[in-house]
């Protein structure tokens, strides 16, 4: 359980006293969070945007800091699955809020190719895929998203329907991430080594990404759009 702490009383005056008073206090935030409590934690967001936060602040500081927690108290079992479930429903509660804009790109001559993003097989995480799919569509990528438990079959069919040119994989589970290599294969044996492969997820690193031959791996999802990005600009510069 997060320890339960005092809000932060601003002492400062001029600029300082309003950016204090704008501040949200991430700290009840992240117990909100934590708790599961989606309506006050969505109103927060809310509040925190309207108040000129950005949404990569609230995002890091307020959501993924309280998810951190989650995990660190699940891992430890202090906090049990129903538990988590809860707190991740405020978390994609909040993301709401955010989405619109993550996802808002500036000028639609922008627009990127079209990337397929799925969580593998035997895997049912979907914040951190998520949370790539709205940075990505921000930055001009058409993405289509098939979901969680994703079986390579199904990766092949979404980038065959949408003529797709990155299959992007996310995998939250050690036992999941091998199914990855299955994708790679399937692609590779049904004529498809030209699309391009990118992986993340907290268990996946640039080791295993290299081990199954993926064409790249993101530790979060604004390394997954830099990714993104360098593998378009090349197709660009390829055409
Ligand atoms: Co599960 N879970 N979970 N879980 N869960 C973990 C992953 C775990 C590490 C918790 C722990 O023990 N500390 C552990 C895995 C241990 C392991 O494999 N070694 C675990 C376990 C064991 C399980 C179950 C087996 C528990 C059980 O049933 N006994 C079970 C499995 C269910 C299944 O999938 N078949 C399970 C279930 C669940 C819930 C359903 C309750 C829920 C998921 C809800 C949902 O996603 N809709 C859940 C949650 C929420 C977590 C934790 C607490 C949080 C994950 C999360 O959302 N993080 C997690 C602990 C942890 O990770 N600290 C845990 C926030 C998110 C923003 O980060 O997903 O890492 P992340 O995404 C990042 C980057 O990784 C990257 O960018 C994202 C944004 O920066 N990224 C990509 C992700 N995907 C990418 C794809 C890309 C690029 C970058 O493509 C190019």
């Amino acid at each position: 359980m997060l320890p339960r702490r005092r809000a932060r009383v601003g002492r400062t005056g001029g600029a300082e006293k309003k950016r204090a008073t704008r501040m949200p206090d991430y700290t009840v935030m992240n117990q909100l969070l934590y708790e599961g409590k989606a309506p006050e934690v969505q109103a927060m967001t809310q509040q925190a945007i309207d108040d000129g936060i950005t949404p990569q602040e609230v995002l890091s500081r307020g959501l993924i800091a309280g998810m951190s927690v989650v995990g660190e108290d699940f891992k430890h079992n202090r906090l049990y699955v129903p538990e988590v479930l809860i707190a991740a429903r405020a978390m994609k509660a909040a993301m709401t809020v955010l989405k619109p804009l993550l996802s808002a790109s500036s000028d639609d001559s922008d627009r990127r190719c079209t990337i397929i993003m799925g969580t593998v097989k035997g895997d049912l995480h979907d914040i951190g895929k998520n949370l790539v799919c709205m940075m990505a569509e921000g930055a001009g990528f058409t993405i289509v998203d098939i979901g969680v438990d994703q079986s390579a079959h199904a990766f092949i069919q979404a980038v065959n329907e949408h003529n797709a040119k990155i299959v992007g994989m996310s995998a939250l589970l050690t036992t999941t991430m091998p199914y990855m290599q299955t994708v790679i294969e399937a692609l590779e044996s049904d004529e498809m080594s030209h699309i391009k492969i990118c992986i993340g997820g907290a268990p996946v690193s640039q080791m295993f990404a290299d081990e199954i031959g993926a064409d790249g791996y993101a530790g979060d999802a604004s390394s997954a759009v830099d990714l993104f990005k360098s593998f378009d600009d090349q197709f660009a510069m390829s055409s």
